[in-house]
């Protein structure tokens, strides 16, 4: 006699390594809660809301790089998961996600809780399956895990109907993966790295440009070790954030619609652009057509649809990222690059990232210190909004996967339940979430998992009772019109914080309660939610208004003092 589908999937759950599985239970997955009671390595994570469940397997996958692993039931509870696959599909996590599904004779009745979530998730999964017989069960697990996470990662979604899950099964886990048609190509072409060892010999004015293929691909070693040897500055997407410490001399920050002004100036004015796990994001780029228009393009990617995709590029290399730039240290020797440097020292003393630091809280100000009281340690979830590109441009990351954000998709309510999954991943690590009021009330029930779980996460809100990312573009585009993004009924967050056990409401109302409250918040072991009373009317600076080109940003008005009603 066999075992069942349900008892199986837990099996091979435990012999994948998996640890946690974020969940949610219902009517479909029956079965699978109960096998899962039986599992000694696996504990399951009671989310308050699905899409809390995918997020939190992101963070957890974003902060390990191992496969996140989430649980729902059918029909709402699957259809509640698709914000966080579209999140994850989008910024190439490695994810497993589960589905209960109505028994195989039903699908197509509209029965209770029926929904074709293979058909609604394709275009955001990398791969998903319907599992309509027990025998294929092993199969697909194994598979699911190596197409999560070999290759250019991403989340894969597996609907076990419940008649599945009920069925027994004889069949074993399969020894090895086969799989016709699905082969990353690791080792880039060596004619073309030659080509590229040779383009960076002959540049003036190289700028590496990284994103987030260099922090899935764990190469921030030899990223740092290129930029080092050939005395190159170092630029990086949103996503690339912590790919290369900030503190470095070669270190430009962010480029793009927030990115630094030298690192846009740096990116217009350049010969060769060595471009590094980069999708050419529009966030990126601003006006495709102004976007490096004095550069050799080249790009290194493990997927290949990602080359020529938004930009032309002069020199394709296919490959995984630590193993192509490892081929290419071989043929690179030392460079100095003095001219070019001097050129960007000049930008940075020019126009360094700014804000008006008078006596007012300013946000900015309140990320910078958080970045100097942790030196850098700690994990940093955000969610999306003015507080996300004030984090990205103000605390000075210096190692990966400490940066988790939704970079593709913008997604809120990321940020808290990516702060539960990274926390369970590394409970050693100070784990932070900065956040605003619109995007915490979107997830912020997580607040309960985070109590249950134990988890002294900080979260630091910016309240300002304002969707005010939003209220920026209607400053530019809608003649300050400002339309649906004020918050009339927001909760006293304190209370709200204070109302669950064992977790710390504090406030900062002014300048001199950021570095005080900040450091209790910090020290006192706690689950703490900070809030931080800030104006709406502050705005991102730099800004890259539609069809300019980097070079041609808004620069931050000094004389104005941040403010422009
Ligand atoms: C799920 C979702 N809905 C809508 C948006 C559009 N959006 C982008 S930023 C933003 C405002 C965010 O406000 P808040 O979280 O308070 O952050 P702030 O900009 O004030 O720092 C909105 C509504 C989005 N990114 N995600």
């Amino acid at each position: 006699m066999g075992i069942t589908g349900a008892q199986a999937l837990i099996k091979y759950l435990e012999k994948e390594g998996v640890k946690y599985v974020f969940g949610y239970p219902g009517g479909a997955v029956l079965a699978l809660y109960d096998a899962l009671l039986e599992s000694k390595l696996i504990k399951h994570v009671l989310v308050r809301q699905e899409q809390a469940a995918v997020h939190a397997a992101s963070g957890y996958a974003r902060a390990t790089k191992k496969t996140g692993i989430c649980l729902a039931t059918s029909g709402p509870g699957a259809t509640n998961l698709v914000t966080g696959l579209a999140t994850a599909y989008m910024d190439s996590i490695p994810l497993v996600a589960i589905t209960g599904q109505v028994g195989t004779d039903m699908i197509g009745t509209d029965a209770f809780q029926e929904v074709d979530i293979t058909g609604i998730t394709m275009p955001i999964t990398k791969h998903n399956y319907l599992v309509k017989d027990v025998k294929d069960l092993p199969r697909i697990i194994q598979e699911a895990f190596h197409i999560a996470s070999t290759g250019r990662p991403g989340p894969v979604l597996i609907d076990i109907p419940k008649n599945v899950s009920s069925a027994l099964l004889e069949e074993d886990y399969p020894a090895s993966v086969e799989l016709r048609g699905y082969k990353p190509n690791y080792k880039g072409h060596p004619a073309q790295i030659k080509n590229l060892a040779k383009l960076i010999a002959e540049a003036q004015r190289p700028v590496i440009y990284a994103g987030g293929g260099v922090i899935s691909s764990n190469a921030t070693e030899e990223l740092r070790e290129l930029a080092e040897r050939i005395n190159a500055p170092v630029t990086t997407t949103l996503m690339g954030i912590g790919s290369f410490p900030e503190d470095h001399e070669l270190s430009l920050g962010m480029l793009g619609l927030h990115g630094t002004p030298y690192a846009n100036y740096a990116v217009t004015e350049c010969d060769l652009l060595i471009s590094i796990g980069v999708r050419f994001d529009d966030r990126v780029t601003g006006a495709i057509q102004k976007f490096a228009p004095q550069a050799k393009v080249t790009h290194i990617d493990i997927d290949p649809a990602e080359i020529g995709k938004n930009v032309t590029i002069d020199l394709p290399i296919v490959g995984d990222v630590a193993l192509v730039l490892k081929d290419l240290l071989k043929r690179v020797g030392s460079q100095e690059h003095h001219t070019w440097l001097s050129q960007i020292q000049k930008w940075k003393e020019e126009h360094p990232l700014r804000y008006a630091n008078d006596d007012q809280l300013r946000p900015q100000y309140i990320i910078e210190k958080l970045g100097e009281l942790t030196r850098g340690n700690a994990i940093v979830t955000t969610d999306v909004g003015q507080h996300q590109m004030w984090t990205a441009q103000f605390y000075k990351f210096v190692g990966p996967r400490s940066f988790l954000s939704s970079g593709g998709l913008g997604t809120m309510g990321y940020g808290l339940p990516a702060a539960v999954g990274a926390q369970l991943a590394k409970p050693e690590s100070l784990v932070i979430t900065v956040t605003g009021d619109g995007s915490f009330q979107m997830n912020m029930a997580e607040l309960g998992t985070a109590v249950e779980q134990k988890l002294p996460i900080k979260i630091i809100l910016f309240n300002n009772s304002y969707l005010s990312l939003v209220r920026q573009l209607q400053h530019y585009h809608c003649d300050q019109r400002f339309s649906g993004v004020a918050f009339t009924g927001n909760p006293d967050f304190v209370q709200l914080a204070e109302s669950y056990q064992n977790v710390a409401g504090l406030r900062i109302a002014k300048k001199e309660d950021v570095e005080p409250v900040l450091q209790e918040a910090l020290s006192n072991g706690k689950l703490t939610v900070v809030e931080c009373r800030v104006s709406e009317q502050e705005l991102v600076y730099p800004v890259v208004l539609p069809n300019k080109g980097l070079n041609e940003m808004v620069h931050f008005p000094a004389d104005e003092g941040g403010r422009y009603e």
